[in-house]
């Protein structure tokens, strides 16, 4: 199944909720949010999988699509739509072996090298980043910018979700970049009211005019 990203990706990372990762995915999803990832980088297996299933189900329930971090048996187990793996993860390969071709899988990207070789996989999806500066991933890759991602554009018809830094005054620049759609989690998270930046994320994303490609 052919996955038509959102322009908000919204990754729920379990370091850096300030409540329950259930109810923000709850109230996000309220607030019109379509795509959520669970990221939960110091939670154990069991605990991220009960999480995983109410996360699903919820995503289910409300017409958005659910990806799990890091583990493609976590997704399986939980019911998720796919996956989404790094570099140092099970390869896009091995991910597919498990969620099979009807759950999806997404990969994270840091330079032309590894992008052309996500291109050349069954990946679902290409995340390139980090576009900017991040504080939200531990020791993270170069910031390639916003030129890398124009570069790469014209290389692949598969979404590309771009990710790192991602800040509300900047993120109609990255789809109009190139980005199908922006990965975010400090501002949206950090945010007094994560609900309502979501859904002034989601109005300027539709605002944005698209890089032309296909
Ligand atoms: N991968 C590259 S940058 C990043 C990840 C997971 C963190 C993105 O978080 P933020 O807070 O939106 O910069
Ligand atoms: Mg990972």
């Amino acid at each position: 199944m052919r996955l038509v990203m959102p322009r908000l990706y919204v990754i729920l990372d379990a370091g850096l909720v300030r409540e329950p990762a259930q109810e923000i995915a709850r109230q996000l999803v309220e607030a019109g949010v379509r795509l959520l990832q669970y990221r939960a980088k110091n939670v154990a297996a069991r605990e991220t999988l009960e999480t995983a299933k109410y996360l699903a189900d919820l995503a289910r329930k409300e017409g958005a699509n659910f990806f799990v971090n890091d583990r493609p048996d976590l997704a399986y187990l939980s019911g998720a739509d796919g996956v989404h793996v790094g570099q140092d993860d099970l390869s896009v390969e091995q991910a597919r072996t498990i969620l099979g071709p009807d759950r999806w899988v997404g990969v994270s990207t840091h330079n032309r090298q590894q992008f052309e070789r996500a291109v050349a996989s069954s990946a679902d999806y290409v995340a390139i980043g980090p576009i900017f500066a991040t504080t939200s991933k531990l020791n993270p890759d170069p910031v390639v910018g916003i030129e890398l991602l124009r570069q790469l554009r014209p290389l692949t018809q598969k979404p590309i979700v771009a990710i790192g830094g991602i800040r509300l005054d900047r993120a109609a620049e990255v789809i109009e970049a190139g980005a199908d759609s922006v990965a975010v989690i400090s501002d949206i998270l950090g945010a007094p009211n994560p609900a309502q930046k979501a859904r002034q994320f989601i109005q300027r994303l539709e605002a944005a005019k698209p890089a032309a490609h296909d």
